[in-house]
C-alpha cells in the first residue's frame, strides 16, 4: 500500500470521526429534549424497556463487521453517557446545590445563635434524656462552658427493640425545661411525622437521625415546618444520597438545613464507624448548607475526640457535636462513648485552644 493510499484512508477516517461526533452530539441534544419533556411529566428518565428495544433494533440491522455483542457494548456506552448528561443537568438544578446559591447559608437560631458563616458551633448534651436531674446537670455545665445549644435524645431508634427507647414527649419537655433554665437552645431527634407538631414547642432544631435519613415521608414532613433541621448522614449513605435527602426537605419549602457527618459503616473495627473527613469539604463544595461533624458517633471512643474535632474544623466544618453525660457509666444509651463533664471541659478547651474553633 502506497503512502498516498494510506493518507487517503486516514483522511477518510478523520472525516467519519467528525461525522460520528456530530451525530452523537445531535443525539445527545435529542435525549436532553426528551429529558425535559419527561421532567415536565414527572416520569423517570431511564426507561429500560425502551433501551432494550433500541438495542434489539440495532442488533437486527447490524450487517457486520462488528459482532452483535460489540454493537451492544458500543451503543450502551452512548446511551449511558446521554443519561449521565441528564443527571448532571438535574444536579445543577438542586436547591441545596452551591451552583445555584453561591453564598453560605447561615441559619439564625433564637437568641441570635448562628450556624454556618463565620463562627463555629458546639452542640453538646446527653445521648438520651434520662431524668430531670441528669439533664439539668448537663445543662448547667454547658452554660458554664459557654455552649449555646444542647442536644438530648427523647425518641431513640435503637438497634435492639429491648434497649431503652427514650422518654418520648416527656423527655422533650424535660430537655426544654432544663435548656430554658440555663439559657440554652435544644436539638432533639423526631422519628415520626405525627410527633412533629407537638415537638415544635420543645425543640429549636429538629434532628433527623442517621437511621431515618432515607425516611422520605419524615423528610417531607420536616420540610413543611418552619423550624431548622439537623440532618444526619445515613450509616451507609453516599454523599449523593445524603445531598438528595436534604433536597427532599428543601423541596418542601424548609431552607434551614444543617448537614452532619456522623461516620459511615466500613470494615474498620477500631472505631464504631469511620469518620469520613473528606465528606466535609465535598459537602461544603457541593452545597451551600452548614456542615457539622458528630465526633461521638463517628468514632465511638473518647480518646480520639479532640484530634477528630480538630480535623473536622480544619476541613471546614461549621460545628461539632459531642455527647456529654454526668455519669457516662450509668447512661441508658451509648455509655462507652459519652464524655463526663470534666472530660467535656477539657475537650472544649483543647478544641478552642487549637485556634480552629472560630
Ligand atoms: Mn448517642
Amino acid at each position: 500500500m502506497s503512502n498516498v493510499e494510506l493518507d487517503g484512508l486516514r483522511a477518510r477516517l478523520d472525516e467519519i470521526n467528525g461525522q460520528l461526533l456530530e451525530l452523537i452530539s445531535e443525539r445527545a441534544q435529542v435525549v436532553q429534549e426528551i429529558g425535559a419533556v419527561k421532567e415536565k411529566q414527572g416520569v423517570p428518565k431511564f426507561d429500560p424497556e425502551r433501551e432494550k428495544q433500541m438495542l434489539e433494533k440495532l442488533v437486527a440491522n447490524n450487517k457486520g463487521p462488528f459482532t452483535s455483542g460489540t454493537i451492544r457494548t458500543l451503543f450502551k456506552q452512548i446511551f449511558s453517557a446521554s443519561l449521565d448528561l441528564q443527571s448532571t443537568d438535574h444536579k445543577k438544578s438542586l436547591l441545596v446545590a452551591r451552583k445555584n446559591h453561591a453564598e453560605d447559608t447561615v441559619i439564625v437560631l433564637p437568641g441570635n445563635v448562628t450556624v454556618g458563616g463565620l463562627s463555629s458551633l458546639m452542640v453538646a448534651g446527653p445521648c438520651s434524656v434520662e431524668s430531670e436531674l441528669q439533664t439539668r446537670t448537663v445543662a448547667a455545665a454547658l452554660q458554664k462552658a459557654g455552649v449555646k445549644v444542647m442536644r438530648g435524645g427523647a425518641f431513640k431508634p435503637r438497634t435492639s427493640p429491648y434497649d431503652f427507647q427514650g422518654l418520648g414527649m416527656d423527655g422533650l419537655r424535660i430537655l426544654r425545661e432544663a435548656a430554658t433554665a440555663y439559657g440554652l437552645l435544644t436539638i432533639s431527634e423526631i422519628v415520626d411525622p405525627r410527633h412533629i407538631e407537638e415537638a415544635l414547642d420543645y425543640v429549636d432544631v429538629i434532628q433527623v437521625g442517621a437511621r431515618n435519613m432515607h425516611n422520605f415521608e419524615l423528610l417531607k414532613a420536616v420540610g413543611e415546618v418552619n423550624k431548622p433541621v439537623l440532618l444526619k448522614r445515613g450509616l451507609s449513605a453516599t454523599l449523593d444520597e445524603f445531598v438528595h435527602a436534604a433536597e427532599y426537605i428543601m423541596s418542601r419549602g424548609n431552607t434551614e438545613i444543617m448537614l452532619i457527618e456522623r461516620g459511615i459503616r466500613t470494615y474498620e473495627k477500631s472505631t464504631r464507624n469511620t469518620l469520613d473527613i473528606s465528606a466535609v469539604p465535598i459537602l461544603k463544595q457541593e452545597c451551600h448548607l452548614p456542615v457539622l461533624v458528630d465526633v461521638t458517633h463517628s468514632t465511638g471512643r473518647k480518646d480520639i475526640l479532640i484530634p477528630c474535632a480538630k480535623a473536622a474544623l480544619a476541613a471546614g466544618a461549621d460545628g461539632i457535636m459531642v455527647e456529654v453525660h454526668p455519669d457516662p457509666a450509668t447512661a441508658l444509651s451509648d455509655a462507652a462513648q459519652q464524655l463526663n463533664i470534666d472530660e467535656f471541659n477539657t475537650f472544649f478547651n483543647e478544641v478552642k485552644a487549637s485556634g480552629l474553633y472560630r
